[in-house]
C-alpha cells in the first residue's frame, strides 16, 4: 500500500539542490524527498521510527539499494532513510528514492556548523562525520542504523524495542560493539557531543566504530539488554573463524554483514548461469560466504538493477553483470586470458581446474589464500565438518 506512494515523492536534481543555501540550512541534513505528499495521505504508514543507512559512493549506493529492498521484502513497518554523500551520482539517488522514504544529502563541508569545524580539525574522518549525521534525524524518535554492506534475511522490526546504544559484539574484539548495526535515538545534543568528542579524541580505528565505542564506552559492561544477539550482525569473518557455532546457530541469522575490504559489489555475477565470478579478488582478501553473496546478487539483479537501468537510461554505468555468449563462455573472462597460440585451441574446452592435494590446500588455507568459491566453498567445509561431528 505504502509502496505506491514512492512514485509521488519528488526527487530534486542537482540544480534544484543548489538552491538550498547551505548557510541557511539549519538542519544538518537536506531532505531531498519532501515529506508533504505522505504526511497528508491516509495511505501513509505513520511511523516515527526508521531504518537508516549511508551511501558515500555509487558502489555503496548499490549496497544501500539491496539493503533497502531486503527490508521491504521482509515487510518492515518502519520508514527507510538513506544518507547520501555529495559524490553519489544523480541516477543512483533517483533509484534510492524509489526504495527509501527519504534520501538525505549530507555534505559536511557545507554544513557550516559544529560538523564543519570538526571536519576542519580532522579531515581524515569525513565519512565518519557523514555517518554521525544520522543523529540529526530528529523527526524520528528511534532509529536503527544499518551499514550499506548488510543484508536482511527476515523482518527485524523488533530491534526497535531496544534502547540507545544497542549493538552486537564485534567478531574481532567482542568487548567492542560492531557499528554496522546499531539502535540509536536521534538528538541534536548527542550529535554535537559526538562531533566534539570526535574532533578532540579522534578515532582509535580511523572510522566510526572507534569513535562510537569510545563515546558509548560502557556498552561492554553496563547493560546486557544493549547487547544485540550476534544473529543481527553476522559477519562472514565469524563464520569461518568458528564454523561449529555457525552450524549450530547460523540458520537463525537475521542480518548478514559483509565485513572486510571486499564487498559483494566488487565481485561480478553471471546472471544466466547464476554464478559468482570471483576473479576480481586477490586470494585471501575476501571472506564472504558464497551463499549470502549469491543472495545479495540475486536480489540485486532481480529488484535493484532494473531501477538503476531506468534511472541511468542511455548513460553507461557499471552493473557488475557478466554476460555469457552463445557458447556459454564468459566474454569478459575470454578477454582477460592471454591470446591463444593457435585458432584451433581457442575452440577447445577450457582445461579442468587444477586439483590440489589436501596438504597443499591446508597450506594455502593457513596462509590466508582461501578459495571460497572453489575447493574451500562452504558446502565443502560443511561436508568436512559433518564428518568430524558424526
Ligand atoms: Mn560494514
Amino acid at each position: 500500500m505504502t509502496r505506491k506512494m514512492w512514485g509521488l515523492i519528488p526527487v530534486l536534481d542537482c540544480s534544484q539542490l543548489l538552491r538550498f543555501c547551505p548557510s541557511q540550512c539549519k538542519p544538518h541534513v537536506l531532505r531531498i524527498a519532501t515529506p508533504d505528499p505522505r504526511v497528508d495521505s491516509p495511505l501513509c504508514t505513520m511511523s516515527d521510527e526508521a531504518f537508516v543507512t549511508l551511501a558515500t559512493t555509487d558502489s555503496y549506493a548499490k549496497g544501500a539499494l539491496v539493503l533497502g529492498q531486503s527490508l521491504r521484502n521482509h515487510n518492515t513497518s518502519k520508514k527507510l532513510v538513506v544518507l547520501v554523500g555529495p559524490h553519489v551520482a544523480e541516477p543512483c539517488r533517483e533509484a534510492l528514492g524509489s526504495i527509501f522514504d527519504e534520501v538525505c544529502l549530507v555534505d559536511v563541508l557545507d554544513s557550516g556548523d559544529v560538523a564543519h569545524l570538526a571536519l576542519m580539525k580532522r579531515p581524515d574522518l569525513g565519512v565518519t562525520f557523514t555517518k554521525l549525521h544520522c543523529w540529526t534525524l530528529t523527526h524520528y524518535s528511534k532509529c536503527v542504523f544499518m551499514d550499506a554492506d548488510t543484508l536482511v534475511l527476515s523482518n527485524v522490526d523488533e530491534l526497535f524495542e531496544r534502547e540507545e546504544l544497542s549493538a552486537a559484539p564485534d567478531p574481532g574484539w567482542p568487548d567492542c560493539f560492531n557499528s554496522g548495526v546499531f539502535v540509536f535515538r536521534p538528538s541534536n545534543e548527542t550529535h554535537e557531543q559526538l562531533l566534539t568528542f570526535c574532533a578532540e579524541n579522534g578515532s582509535f580505528d580511523g572510522g566510526d566504530q572507534g569513535v562510537l565505542n569510545s563515546f558509548f564506552n560502557t556498552w561492554a559492561t553496563a547493560d546486557i539488554s544493549k547487547h544485540l544477539p550476534f544473529i543481527y550482525n553476522l559477519s562472514s569473518i565469524a563464520i569461518y573463524s568458528y564454523l561449529p557455532a555457525f552450524k549450530q546457530y547460523g540458520h537463525n541469522a537475521k542480518v548478514v554483514h559483509f565485513l572486510g575490504a571486499v564487498k559483494p559489489w566488487n565481485y561480478s555475477y553471471d546472471s544466466q548461469r547464476g554464478e559468482m565470478k570471483g576473479h576480481s579478488l586477490s586470494p585471501g582478501q575476501g571472506s564472504l560466504h558464497p551463499d549470502y553473496l549469491l543472495m545479495w546478487w540475486q536480489l540485486y539483479t532481480r529488484q535493484v538493477l532494473p531501477l538503476l537501468q531506468k534511472a541511468f537510461g542511455e548513460t553507461d554505468f557499471s552493473s557488475g553483470l557478466e554476460e555469457s555468449d552463445q557458447n556459454g563462455k564468459l566474454s569478459e573472462e575470454v578477454s582477460e586470458q592471454p591470446p591463444s597460440p593457435s585458432p584451433a585451441s581457442s575452440s577447445s574446452p577450457p582445461p579442468p581446474p587444477q586439483k590440489r592435494s589436501s596438504e597443499e590446500r591446508k597450506q594455502r588455507w593457513e596462509a590466508g589464500q582461501i578459495d571460497y568459491l572453489g575447493d574451500d566453498a562452504f558446502a565443502n567445509i560443511e561436508q568436512k565438518l559433518d564428518s568430524f561431528l558424526k
